[in-house]
């Protein structure tokens, strides 16, 4: 289906006044309260010629801004002769609808403004596919709103009259129609990758997560010589690149970065994005990129792990990486931030300052991940011999009679696996002495 609503509410290439209503206990000090959905705005294409914000406990159910203010934004509009306006939170349609009726104008939502950013950036087929399906389930309870701005944009057709139920209806349908369409192909899309990032169960897999323009994308360059697209803007990267990144003493792992978070992520979006995280809930290592150069780096970081929580993806396994630490002025937010993540690393991507460490420090992190085992077994263990070719490091082997002794480095994960075959699994410490017999008895 063609989807003449999308066309249509495209923001690019117009105006706005910024509206915000402001949560009393948000931390975030008023006069910066704006900045984000400013930068948002403007990525969207945008241009802003005003502000307006309220500080109230709740919205106000009908308009979410109260009632005196609304006349205010109203005169303020009329002043700026703006042609929307943008609230940074999430309007119910009733609220929007509302606010259109009585300011004469386009109304758009802080998920609206995310969808729009998204639907611009989208590259991949499988994000163009996402995106599609946030924004239809975002505009359906909404579609009776929109025909109110179509009429208006396409000068009066059916003015005064609505569009009527039964257009609506028609409308409902084919909406429904592609949103199931767009469902199965993107669980077509989710299965194959499962299946790919399965199998890929004896490479190790690192993830850099974070909030939007923390130099994720800059890092993955930095540190594996990729040339992933970076920017200075939000959501420059959408969906996943996977790189193979070297690392001295420890070989290589996959490294891959994704797309970014930010407060109060549209719903839907978040339901779609689930599939593209798939390489971060099944890493090894989340590597969580932070901009430490940022007044708010503490609330990004507050917000990257409530998305992580939402996604599902556990972060029990997360290494903070503060970077931009090149283009910090204020070095008092930077050691607050230390103090509080006393097991972060500080690194430029932009200088290269703290890859090394960042290095060492995911080496120690990831092989973590692996035992040192004297595995015996049958010589005639052809299985055995040929699984551990595969998927371990075998340093050494001697032979006595007709079994095999042989010095390992293995997965954690294998040993189970490696023990159903029967051998023999004795777990050596780091400095090679052997540990307890109990728990080395493999299970019959
Ligand atoms: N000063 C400085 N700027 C950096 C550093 N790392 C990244 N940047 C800049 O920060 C901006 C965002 O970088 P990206 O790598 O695109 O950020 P990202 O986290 O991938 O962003 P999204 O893909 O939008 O989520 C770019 O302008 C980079 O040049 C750094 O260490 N120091
Ligand atoms: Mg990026």
């Amino acid at each position: 289906m063609a989807n003449p609503i999308r066309e249509e509410l495209r923001v690019e290439n117009q105006t706005a006044v910024l509206a915000a209503v402001l949560d009393p206990s948000d931390p975030v000090p008023k006069e910066r309260a704006l900045e984000e959905i400013r930068g948002l705005v403007e990525t969207a294409g945008v241009r802003v010629v005003g502000e307006i914000a309220q500080t109230r406990d709740t919205k106000h159910p009908a308009t979410a801004f109260g009632p005196g203010k609304v006349e205010e934004l109203a005169t303020l509009v009329k002043a700026t002769d703006a042609q929307l306006v943008v609230f940074d939170n999430n309007l119910t349609p009733a609220q929007g609808r509302n606010l259109e009726e009585a300011l004469k104008t386009v109304i758009v939502d802080r998920s609206e403004v995310i969808l729009d950013i998204f639907a611009n950036s989208a590259r991949t087929h499988e994000a163009k596919l996402q995106v599609e399906l946030a924004q239809l389930l975002y505009f359906r309870p909404r579609l009776k709103r929109l025909w109110t701005h179509l009429e208006r944009i396409g000068g009066g057709i059916g003015a005064g009259r609505g569009p009527g139920e039964k257009q609506l209806e028609t409308d409902r349908r084919l909406l429904d129609r592609r949103v199931s369409e767009l469902k199965r192909k993107l669980g077509e899309i989710d299965a194959r990758r499962e299946r790919l990032v399965a199998n890929r169960h004896d490479q190790m897999t690192v993830s850099l997560v974070g909030y939007t323009n923390a130099g994720k994308s800059t890092l993955m360059n930095a540190l594996t010589g990729a040339d992933v697209y970076v920017a200075n803007k939000l959501f420059a990267t959408l969906d996943t690149r996977t790189r193979k990144w070297d690392i001295p003493n420890l070989g290589e792992v996959l490294l891959s970065d994704t797309v970014g978070f930010v407060r109060n992520l549209p719903h839907h979006l978040v339901a779609s994005f689930r599939s593209t995280l798939e390489e971060a809930r099944q890493a090894q290592l989340l590597l969580h990129v932070v901009d430490a150069s940022h007044p708010e780096a503490e609330e990004q970081i507050d917000t990257v792990y409530k998305v992580l929580d939402e996604i599902g993806i556990e972060h029990e396994n997360v290494l903070l990486v503060l970077n931009k630490v090149d283009a910090i002025e204020d070095r008092s937010l930077v050691d607050v931030l230390r103090r509080k993540h006393q097991d972060a690393i500080g690194v430029s991507a932009r200088s290269g300052e703290g890859l090394d460490r960042l290095r060492n420090t995911v080496a120690e992190r990831v092989s973590g991940g692996y035992l040192d085992a004297q595995i015996e077994a049958d010589v005639g263990n052809g299985r055995l011999i040929s699984f551990l070719a595969e998927h371990a490091d075998v340093q050494d082997t001697t032979y006595e009679d007709n079994r095999m002794i042989m010095q390992c480095r293995l997965p954690k994960r294998f040993l189970k696996t490696v023990q159903d075959e029967d051998a023999t699994v004795t777990l050596r410490s780091d400095t090679g002495a052997v540990l307890s017999d109990l728990e080395i008895q493999p299970e019959r």
